[in-house]
C-alpha cells in the first residue's frame, strides 16, 4: 500500500512537470564593448520571459556597470546591483521591468524586460520617456524597445 502511495506521487509529480514549462534562467550581459561594435550595452536589451523565470546580469568587461531597476510591476522588490558584480532577479510577476546601467544610463545603457502580459505597458511608457529625455545619447532606444513588447 505504501508502494502504490509512492507511485502515485511520482506520477502525478512528472504530469505537473510536462504540464508546465520549467523555469528558465536567461542571461544578459553587460558590455563596454559588444560584438556588433555598439558602446555601452546590455545584450540582449529586449527579453521576453515567462513568471517564474530568472534574469542574471553578467559584467562582461569592466566599466562599473550595474544592472538597476527603473520601474517594476507591483510586488516586485527593486533592485540595485554592485558595480561590475552579477545581480540575480527573479521574474515573479507579470508586466513590463525597465533597467539602467547606473553609470552609462545618460548613454542609454538599458534594457527591457516583458513578462508574461504587459499588463504595466503605459505606465512603464511614461517612466522610460522621462528617463529618455535625460539621456545624451540613444534617446530613442527605449521606446524601440518598448515597441517590442507585445
Ligand atoms: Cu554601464
Amino acid at each position: 500500500m505504501k508502494s502504490f502511495k509512492i507511485i502515485t506521487l511520482l506520477v502525478l509529480s512528472a504530469l505537473a512537470f510536462s504540464v508546465s514549462a520549467s523555469p528558465s534562467v536567461i542571461e544578459v550581459k553587460m558590455m563596454t564593448q559588444a560584438p556588433d561594435g555598439k558602446a555601452l550595452v546590455f545584450d540582449p536589451m529586449f527579453v521576453k520571459a515567462n513568471v517564474g523565470d530568472t534574469i542574471k546580469f553578467e559584467p562582461m568587461q569592466k566599466a562599473g556597470h550595474t544592472s538597476v531597476s527603473l520601474f517594476v510591476p507591483n510586488g516586485i522588490t527593486p533592485w540595485h546591483g554592485k558595480p561590475d558584480t552579477e545581480m540575480v532577479v527573479k521574474l515573479d510577476k507579470e508586466g513590463v521591468y525597465l533597467v539602467e546601467c547606473d553609470v552609462h544610463k545618460m548613454m542609454g545603457m538599458v534594457a527591457v524586460v516583458q513578462v508574461g502580459n504587459p499588463t504595466n505597458l503605459e505606465e512603464a511608457k511614461k517612466v522610460a520617456a522621462t528617463e529618455s529625455a535625460k539621456m545624451i545619447m540613444n534617446k530613442d532606444r527605449f521606446s524601440k524597445l518598448l515597441d517590442q513588447v507585445k
